[in-house]
């Protein structure tokens, strides 16, 4: 079967360009540094990204785990929002990799603010508190339906962060989706924080790949901890070729995605007992509950499945639903009117 895949924006084949690109892709020993497909995707995102430098990492887990572990120390604790990936969908690396405990905080649709942060931070004088070492922040937020945090907000807790001496890193997986539900360039979201991390293969459409900036001070010492994590790649121009056509062209079209995720969640909103507010879903991605339709998560998802669509649950009540550039506006009429026939 032809399944609609509205499981992630992670499931897009690579476009014939970039195989194109791969196939032809100049080659080096990239830990020698000498790979030149991936210098030059670094000095790209570097640049996109408004930072001094950036390194190529396989994965978007291992780009904010290399973060993590250089901004903190062991016993340290980090702020980041509940349903934040780093917190909920990274294997507990923080602390069995870098000794590190999470101070989960609820943000209202996922998003921190500054007074919620700095409840947070622990106090310096009293010795029995883990000290805080690090915030983080997502944007475009996964789990709380792709919500976008402003750039404005973004500067008000780096701000207070740097004022008690606390580094922040950005989970910017999606930052490209997030720019675009600003209407503002990626570097002016990244240009508070002092590390981010974005990933080549999800909506964007490479194979694999993400990428970490910050400092020049940073990313080389990042260049250690990467090979630490087992990071380090020899002849990776082959997949670097496919990140910099997704750097140079595929940005661009990220507002289809959205539209689309808008007709979706219009869609979803007028069925009888699924609950999402179209006006909160801003980018490619939709968390919509369905614990009113008198079906299970499960079944509401194995009944979309035997029907051709592909969408899953995030929790006990709520499903998700992501939109990419391999499903067409079409693809989302039809996936539509096949949920309304299983929950209709
Ligand atoms: N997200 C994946 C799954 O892991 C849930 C998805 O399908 O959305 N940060 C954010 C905000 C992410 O959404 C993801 C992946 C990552 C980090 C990790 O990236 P990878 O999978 O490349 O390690």
């Amino acid at each position: 079967m032809n399944y609609i895949d509205l499981r992630s924006d992670t499931v897009t084949k690579p476009t014939e360009e970039m195989r194109e690109a791969m196939m032809r892709a100049e080659v080096g020993d990239d830990v020698y540094l000498e790979d030149p497909t991936v210098n030059l995707l670094q000095e790209l995102a570097a640049e996109m990204l408004g930072k001094e430098a950036a390194l190529f990492v396989p994965s978007g887990t291992m780009g904010n785990q290399v973060c993590l572990r250089l901004h903190t120390q062991p016993g340290q604790e980090v702020i980041m929002e509940e349903r934040s990936h780093m917190f909920n969908a990274e294997m507990a690396t923080m602390a069995v990799v870098s000794g590190t405990l999470a101070r989960p905080v609820r943000g209202e649709d996922g998003l921190l603010d500054w007074p919620s942060v700095e409840a947070a931070i622990r106090p310096q004088s009293l010795y029995y508190y883990a000290q805080t070492g690090l915030v983080t922040l997502e944007n475009s937020h996964n789990f709380a339906g792709g919500s976008v945090m402003s750039v404005e907000r973004i500067e008000e807790i780096c701000e207070g962060a740097h004022a008690y001496g606390l580094p922040v890193h950005l989970d910017g997986a999606r930052i490209f989706n997030a720019a675009t539900a600003l209407n503002c360039e990626a570097k002016e979201i990244a240009r508070a924080v002092d590390s981010a991390m974005f990933c080549l293969s999800k909506g964007l459409g490479a194979p694999i790949g993400s990428l970490i900036v910050g400092r020049r001070e940073f990313i080389d010492r990042a260049l250690a901890v990467r090979r630490m994590f087992g990071g380090s790649m020899r002849q990776v121009g082959v997949i670097a070729a496919a990140g910099i056509i997704a750097l140079e062209k595929m940005t661009v079209r990220l507002a289809d995605d959205h539209a689309n995720a808008q007709l979706l969640a219009r869609g979803l909103a007028e069925i009888q007992g699924v609950k999402i507010d179209p006006e909160t879903v801003q980018t490619n991605i939709l968390v919509f509950d369905v614990s009113e339709t008198g079906v299970s998560v499960n079944d509401v998802s194995a009944r979309l499945k035997e029907q051709g669509v592909l969408a899953n649950g995030i929790n006990a009540k709520e499903m998700r639903m992501v939109t990419h550039k391999d499903v067409s506006r079409n693809d989302c009429e039809t996936a539509l009117s096949i949920v309304k026939t299983v929950l209709g």
